[in-house]
């Protein structure tokens, strides 16, 4: 870095934020707010193989952040943005970094990943030197410029920023290894001194991209900044490279450090405390004490112990105060940033409707329950579809006669051949090339009165006459005045002498099984009636299951008569016949894609053309 660079951000300061994290870069927006700045300090993210926008909030307006697949993209359309937060993981830091530092309007570069090989670190080092680039970390949080501009996770909470001042500038140009000894060392600044002015945590590799010195000789051309806080640690030698700028008279700032690590030399081996660089038992001249005792043989004011560090801080600031170089920055109100919903509703602090009320099921806990009952009571218990589709349909556990039965129309229902109208849209539909779901969905759409979904109606009428006594004529001639006829009687190819075996099964098992099956009886008289009048008009199969389930439901004890009017009226029925007829549907869709049947056409010969 060259020594002559200054100030790095400014309250304008825009970044490009490469690889999208949610919370650093609403942390990022909320100090903006918080700073009073018109304009977010992120102007665009950078996300390889997306494009588009994200959603943020910018103090309580929510606001859109333009998305770019590449770094070279969004450097192109916001060439004022000229820092670059790169959020990506080590393994891609060294290609994502390089291609930020070939932007030609990319100054700075923060890299926060941890463990990025040192060589490629070498080389990012070299190549941002000697194109006059900065580079912060790799293995750091970032920096900030109270007041003005922060990177990413910085300085951490927004309680911790405000009680840190850091929304407003101070006097103390600070710079450490470490990312969290800097939250910490905002506090103690905050305590002794005016606040912060920048603070910039370099990393903890023993290959920093800029070093201690690099932004202390930066500090001293920051005339804001009136004096330095440094916090170095054991191992390397970067230390010296600022005791070497103070003997030169390159950093005649007002300096106060520290090297921590002295209890490294009360160990009898080498030790590396949590950074990559800060390593005991190397060299002498590595050490702590050593590092200590050249910056305060530099002119540093340096402590006896971590703990008179504040102590020297404030001391040396009150004399600054006390010979007028500091005229303490005056505190200034700040905005309130308004809570997210989720953190103020985990915190109790507001409540707010739901938009959703769900009964049957959960998907909260370890497991997902149905109606209560857990996944692994299904899979262990003795269930079947039939107790699922109780549980999730008529919310209850069914006596297994019940769910059996149910699983008997299930079954009977699944298919009836390629030409009823469901399957020939499907096969039609399939042959046009569409995908299952739209085949699927095409054969279910002429599911309706005439075809399979005559169920819920069956079981309103049936249940209506029976109720009243009315005798099967008069029930059958009352609907013919009103010009209907009895919906689950009649069927296109099943007569008298050609039942439907169906429903010939579903009536012996009910009346093997059910306790009372009084509108069965009831539907066959109103058959017995309407076969009078043609062999066609049999109770067919929608017929038969809408009785049958009307005597399910009244005689099993599981409903009470106002349970049962609403299933009734609010016609769950017709899904038994939806739910088994899926089945066949998806067998013929797949049965044409499997055989490569072309586009189907119908034939000509078929059509009368007429006018
Ligand atoms: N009358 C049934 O036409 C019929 C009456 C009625 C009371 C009634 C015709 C028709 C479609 C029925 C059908 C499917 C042929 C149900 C299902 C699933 C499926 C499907 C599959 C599968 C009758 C003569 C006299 C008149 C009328 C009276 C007629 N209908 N009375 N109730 N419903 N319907 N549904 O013979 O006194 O003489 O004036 O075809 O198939 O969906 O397999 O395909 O699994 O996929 O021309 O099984 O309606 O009778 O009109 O001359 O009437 O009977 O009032 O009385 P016809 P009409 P009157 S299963």
């Amino acid at each position: 870095m060259a020594p002559q660079i200054g100030q790095l951000f400014s309250k304008q300061t825009q970044s490009i934020f490469f690889n999208f994290k949610q919370k650093p870069v609403q942390r990022m927006l909320d100090f903006d707010f918080l700073c009073g700045r018109a304009t977010p300090s992120v102007a665009c993210i950078v996300q390889p193989g997306s494009s588009g926008f994200q959603k943020l909030f910018f103090g309580s307006e929510e606001i859109a952040i333009p998305v770019y697949p590449s770094t070279t993209e969004a450097a192109k359309k916001h060439p004022t943005a000229d820092v670059f937060v790169n959020y990506a993981s080590f393994r891609s830091a060294f290609e994502s970094t390089q291609e930020a530092l070939e932007q030609a309007t990319i100054k700075v570069v923060a890299v926060i990943a941890e463990g990025v090989p040192e060589k490629d670190t070498k080389k990012l080092i070299a190549f941002a030197r000697a194109n006059n680039k900065v580079l912060i970390g790799p293995a750091t949080v970032g920096g900030v410029q109270a007041g003005a501009f922060k990177i990413g996770d910085t300085a951490g909470t927004l309680d911790n920023i405000i009680a840190c001042k850091l929304y407003r500038p101070g006097s103390v140009g600070f710079v450490s290894k470490s990312g969290g000894m800097s939250n910490e060392m905002y506090n103690v600044l905050s305590r002794a001194t005016d606040g912060l002015y920048e603070g910039i945590a370099i990393g903890g590799d023993s290959f920093p991209g800029s070093t201690l010195s690099d932004h202390c000789t930066r500090y001293q051309n920051i005339p804001q900044i009136k004096m330095i806080v440094v916090l170095g640690e054991l191992g390397g030698a970067d230390e010296y490279s600022l005791v070497d700028a103070m003997k030169a008279g390159k950093v005649t700032k007002p300096v106060v450090a520290w090297v921590s690590g002295t209890c490294a030399k009360l160990f009898k081996s080498e030790v590396q405390f949590g950074h990559a660089g800060a390593r005991g038992g190397g060299a002498d001249a590595e050490s702590a004490q050593a590092k200590n005792a050249a910056l305060r043989d530099a002119g540093a004011v340096v402590p006896e112990s971590f703990e008179g560090f504040e102590a020297a801080v404030k001391e040396t600031y009150t004399r600054l105060v006390d010979e007028g170089v500091i005229s303490p920055a005056p505190d200034v109100v700040v905005p309130e940033i308004p809570m997210d919903l989720e953190a103020a509703t985990k915190a109790g602090k507001v409540r707010a409707p739901t938009h959703v009320v769900s009964t049957i099921c959960d998907d909260r806990g370890e497991e997902p329950t149905y109606y209560g009952v857990t996944m692994s009571e299904l899979i262990t218990g003795d269930y079947g579809i039939g107790d699922v589709l109780a549980l999730l349909w008529f919310k209850r556990k069914l006596p297994k006669y019940a769910t059996k039965f149910i699983e008997m129309c299930l079954m009977l229902c699944a298919d009836h051949g390629p030409c009823v109208s469901g399957a020939h849209n499907s096969i039609v539909t399939s042959r046009a090339g569409k995908d299952l779901v739209s085949c699927l969905v095409s054969g279910l759409l002429t599911i309706g009165p005439r075809f399979g979904g005559a169920i819920d109606d069956a079981a309103r009428c049936f249940k209506e006459a029976c109720d009243k006594g009315l005798a099967p004529p008069d029930f059958v001639e009352g609907l013919k005045r009103q010009g209907k006829r009895v919906p689950g009687i009649g069927h296109r190819i099943k007569s008298k002498d050609n039942r439907d075996k169906r429903v010939e099964l579903l009536q012996n098992y009910a009346e093997k099984f059910f306790p009372a099956t009084r509108y069965l009886q009831y539907a066959v008289s109103v058959e017995e009636y309407t076969l009078g009048k043609a062999a066609n008009l049999v109770l067919n199969v929608d017929g038969c299951i809408g009785a049958l389930f009307l005597d399910l439901l009244s005689s099993s004890g599981a409903f009470s008569a106002k349970e049962v009017d609403e299933v009734i009226s609010i016609g769950y029925l017709n899904g038994l016949f939806v739910l088994a007829r899926s089945i066949g549907l998806i067998g013929h869709a797949l049965d044409q894609k499997r055989l490569q049947e072309p586009l189907y056409r119908h034939p000509w010969e078929d059509v009368l053309y007429t006018s």
